[in-house]
């Protein structure tokens, strides 16, 4: 077997020499190649703490097909190598649009890259100069990947990556939870049981859910097989470049109560195009529970001294790559196992964390790239907003107290979902000890959506139309509008904060002129065109810096045009009841 990875270098060295005219194909070498040293050494020192011989020998044969596998793509400048974008011809293009919605990405695209495709170092400079305690130091971790209808080429590229590119001696394990994928994902069955075991570097083991139990109840039983002290949940779609374990790994041993997640790198659902994302993005949500990204405060930047390299806290994480303490997991709860399919396990866990005295950061010398999808390509049973709401529900009701109701008040159907037993969890809420969502919003998350102190909640109408201000759905910078009263919240639903703003989810009534239509922009916080006075005695609602009147639209066929007018007592178009205000 030696001669065959001698041959294997030899191949490689050849590789080199022929490739060195372009540089960037020579980075690419360099990387595989350094990549390929990396692994040998540990390899080695796997190999030597065998003890069976038998065992032994088996292992190696893996190892040597493994090793013809992966360090062998075959082009370095094969398709999608050094993480470029994947360019498809015209008839192509046709083939891969049939195959789109199986997965929601280019399955044509994805299988034509290389399960050990190459990618470009990503970290900023500073990252890649830091150093970390000695491996054998470091607790181990069982990385928990759990799918339901993967496709073959995202998935073990996912788990090439992993081997690739993480130093041996921290890998406890990989496990694989499948979700009872359809029949019909036939490469699912057999075929990844066959190649599970040819995995020798690391062990692979693969469950199988008896039903379709969703990601959060998959994931437990994931949590539940795993050895590792550290556990790390991953997607099945993703790609780790170099250097991402190390720093995860440090930050959770040097203190059991960070939850740590990479930087979420993207990779094009179309060409699987690696992107890099900004490192100064953080986690936050809107009203209807949705995860959000937004540009991080220069609070936290100050915190961290300007340095990026330096873990970012962050109010919310996306979910699905983050690295915890295995007993610090159970600790908090682990997952509420009354959460459906997908959706809401992201922000529960992390109110979770920082209400009950953890911290969630990203780690920006990590970096890992994920497939966005547009939309999910599989079935939600039960009815994708029936079970999403359902979950976000569960959030809502278990950790965010009075301010549960902008949620209810986005989504006044969701209260009509069953909730299920939350007893428990608000159970381990109270054994926890966990402080309140206006702790959370005030000390951990002021920039919020949700506004941490407001006076109303609710309609704003004007009685002598009966009609409402009403969002419309529309967009930022886009003029607000009115409709007839509902009740029924979403488009209807105001806040007025006591900051002076008329905020509907993340939107705040805007205006910079008095003689052009009101408009809504993003909310700002600096209150300047965004402040606004409610008078409870006349019922005028006042735009600060112009000290003029909001005035409902004369003419309702086109109440587009909602302007500030001069106050005037007596002015029907200039009264308002803003529901539940409280001075
Ligand atoms: C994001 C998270 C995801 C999860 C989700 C909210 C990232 C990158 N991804 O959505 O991990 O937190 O938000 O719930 O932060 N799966 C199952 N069974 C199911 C449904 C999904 O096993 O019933 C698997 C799926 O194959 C995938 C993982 O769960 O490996 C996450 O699902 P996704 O990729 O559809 O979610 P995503 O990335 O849109
Ligand atoms: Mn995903």
């Amino acid at each position: 077997w030696l001669l065959f990875v001698s041959a294997v270098f030899v191949y490689f060295s050849d590789l080199c020499e022929r490739k060195s005219d372009s540089a960037e194909a020579a980075a690419a070498l360099d990387g595989s190649r350094a990549d390929l040293a990396d692994a040998m050494t540990a390899r080695r020192g796997e190999r030597s703490r065998q003890s069976s011989s038998r065992r032994r020998s088996t292992k190696q044969e893996g190892l040597i097909k493994r090793i013809m596998k992966n360090v062998m793509p075959g082009n370095p400048n094969g398709p999608g190598e050094m993480g470029k974008a994947v360019v498809l011809s015209g008839d192509e293009e046709q083939q891969a649009k049939d195959s789109f919605n199986i997965n929601q990405f280019n399955l044509l695209v994805s299988d034509r890259v290389a399960l050990n495709r190459t990618l470009p170092d990503v970290r900023m400079s500073e990252c890649k100069k830091k150093t970390y305690p000695a491996l054998d130091t470091l607790p181990k971790v069982s990385v928990v990947i759990v799918f339901h209808n993967e496709a073959w080429s995202t998935l073990l590229r996912s788990i090439h990556s992993i081997i690739n590119r993480s130093p041996l001696e921290l890998l406890e394990e990989i496990i694989l939870v499948d979700d009872k994928s359809e029949d019909k994902f036939e490469h699912l069955k057999d075929k990844l049981e066959k190649e599970v075991p040819n995995f020798v570097e690391v062990p692979v083991r693969l469950f199988r859910m008896p039903s379709r139990t969703g990601l959060i109840r998959a994931r437990l039983k994931g949590a539940k097989e795993a050895k590792g002290e550290i556990l790390l949940f991953l997607d099945a779609h993703i790609e780790t470049t170099e250097g991402w374990l190390e720093p995860l790994v440090t930050r959770i041993a040097e203190d059991k109560k960070r939850v740590v997640c990479p930087i979420i790198d993207v990779i094009s659902d179309d060409t699987f195009e690696y992107i890099t994302a900004s490192d100064m993005t953080w986690g936050g949500f809107n009203w209807k529970l949705n995860f959000r990204w937004y540009t991080a405060p220069n609070r936290e930047l100050v915190r961290r001294n300007h340095d990026r390299t330096q873990p970012l806290q962050t109010p919310t994480m996306a979910g699905g790559l983050f690295a915890i303490n295995r007993d610090y997991f159970y600790e908090l709860g682990a997952y509420d196992e009354g959460m459906d399919v997908w959706g809401g396990e992201n922000l529960e866990f992390s109110f979770r964390v920082w209400q009950c005295g953890g911290t969630l950061e990203i780690v920006t010398c990590s970096r890992v790239g994920h497939v966005f999808r547009k939309s999910t390509p599989y079935k939600f049973p039960g009815g994708t907003a029936t079970v999403i709401n359902h979950n976000s529900r569960r959030v809502a009701e278990v950790w965010m107290d009075e301010y549960k109701e902008f949620f209810y008040a986005m989504n006044q159907n969701a209260k009509s979902i069953a909730l299920g037993d939350i007893s428990e969890r608000l159970a381990n809420r109270e054994k926890l000890g966990c402080k309140s969502f206006q702790w959370y919003l005030e000390t951990i998350y002021p920039e919020s959506i949700i506004p941490v102190k407001f006076k109303s909640l609710g309609e704003i109408k004007n009685p002598s139309t009966n009609r409402c201000l009403d969002t419309y759905s529309r967009k930022t910078g886009e003029p607000v509008s009115s409709s007839m009263c509902h009740g029924f919240g979403g488009n209807q639903a105001w806040a007025f904060t006591a900051n002076g703003e008329i905020e509907n989810d993340e939107l705040c009534l805007d205006t910079s002129s008095s003689s052009t239509p009101i408009r809504m922009n993003t909310c700002h916080r600096r209150k300047e065109y965004q402040e606004w006075k409610y008078d409870p005695a006349t019922k005028q609602i006042v735009h600060v810096i112009f000290n003029m009147c909001l005035s409902a639209a004369v003419d309702t066929s086109s109440p587009d045009g909602m302007r500030v007018y001069p106050c005037q007592t007596g002015d029907a178009l200039q009264v308002w009841e803003v529901a539940g205000y409280k001075s």
